[in-house]
């Protein structure tokens, strides 16, 4: 197998073997990991299959040069000098990948999802915040379902996607990615849902709006956010101070930046659009997870789908690092 120049070899020395050269750890360390990154590549897909099921380590590949993290990101601060992106004092690590199968038999993802609450759970108990590689837009499912417990709930939603997953089944399939957020509005511990970069059609019928609307979400359609103070608005529907589970899935960009999508959308997010919504989240509300999904690698062009994700992973890191160093002890 040949080896493609990369980031790394410019640089010299050996990658780690962690996204962005960060520490692989174990579930025995999670007390010591603020941050754990684990990729989560099905839960339960449609019987189409589980087209994202090697994003993670598609994303994982993309970026990760030795002394990436202790660079100065101009993106994160401008030029207010920094000694990298994970702030002195927070720990961030890989967990690696969740042991799921890509399949849409029905014993198969119901293990599929006992097994993500397990392993989200466990973070959740040992305070470390889960930062999800998926998958499909089911994956967020059985993730949620994990804040049962949560410290200081009921949690918000802030979810940044295209479509707003509001189906009750499809093809009697209730726990798939385009229910998500149907399933999420009728989970006990979850509060305000505020769904951002909506456009297009072919992922809502009148009575799923109007379901989300009753429960009271607070919608930002891409025609909305565009406009001037827009993303400002949408951010001020969030309860302030009230931990927020950020559920991006990356068909919310536009289709020319993010190719590798099987639900491409005309008229979405652009890359700075992106990062001003994820810094006014950090100014808004304390980051309680975050989850990117929907990257479908077969879809990718050049490998350019995958760069920005994990692009946009590494700036949601670092704004949950700095939020954790922070805030209140
Ligand atoms: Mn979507």
């Amino acid at each position: 197998m040949g080896k493609t120049a990369s980031m790394g070899d410019l640089f010299g020395g050996e990658a780690g073997d962690g996204w962005l050269n960060l520490p692989r750890v174990g579930t025995d360390a999670l007390a010591d990991v603020d941050i754990g990154v684990i990729g989560i590549g099905s839960a339960t897909p449609y019987p189409v299959g589980s087209y994202c099921h090697d994003a993670p380590d598609a994303i994982r590949a993309s970026r990760s040069w030795p002394t990436i993290l202790d660079q100065h990101d101009f993106d994160l601060f401008d030029v207010v000098p920094s000694s990298g992106v994970i702030p002195d004092g927070v720990s961030a690590g890989d967990l690696g990948n969740l042991d799921v199968v890509d399949d849409a038999a029905p014993e198969i993802t119901a293990e599929n999802r006992r097994r993500i609450r397990e392993a989200i759970t466990a973070m959740l108990e040992a305070g470390t915040s889960p930062f999800v590689l998926g998958g499909d837009d089911s994956v967020p499912i059985p993730v949620l379902e994990s804040y049962c417990g949560f410290e200081g709930g009921p949690i918000s939603i802030l979810q940044i996607d295209a479509h707003i997953d509001w189906r009750d089944e499809v093809g009697g399939e209730t726990q798939g990615l385009s229910s998500n957020m149907r399933r999420a509005s009728e989970m006990a511990h979850v509060g305000s849902i505020v769904q951002l970069a909506a456009r297009g059609i072919g992922s809502a019928r009148k009575h799923e709006v109007e379901a989300a609307l009753d429960y009271g979400v607070a919608f930002h359609t891409m025609r909305r956010l565009r406009e001037s103070g827009g993303i400002e608005r949408a951010i001020a529907d969030l309860p302030e101070g009230v931990p927020v589970y950020v559920a991006l899935d990356v068909d919310s960009l536009d289709p020319t930046l993010m190719p590798a999508v099987i639900g491409a959308a005309q008229g979405g997010l652009d890359y700075w659009q992106m990062m001003d919504i994820f810094e006014a989240i950090e100014a808004r509300a304390p980051i309680c997870g975050f989850n990117m999904v929907e990257l479908m690698p077969s879809r990718d062009v050049n490998g350019q789908g995958a760069l920005m994700a994990s692009r946009l992973g590494l700036s949601m890191l670092g704004l949950m690092a700095r939020q954790i160093a922070s805030g209140p002890a």
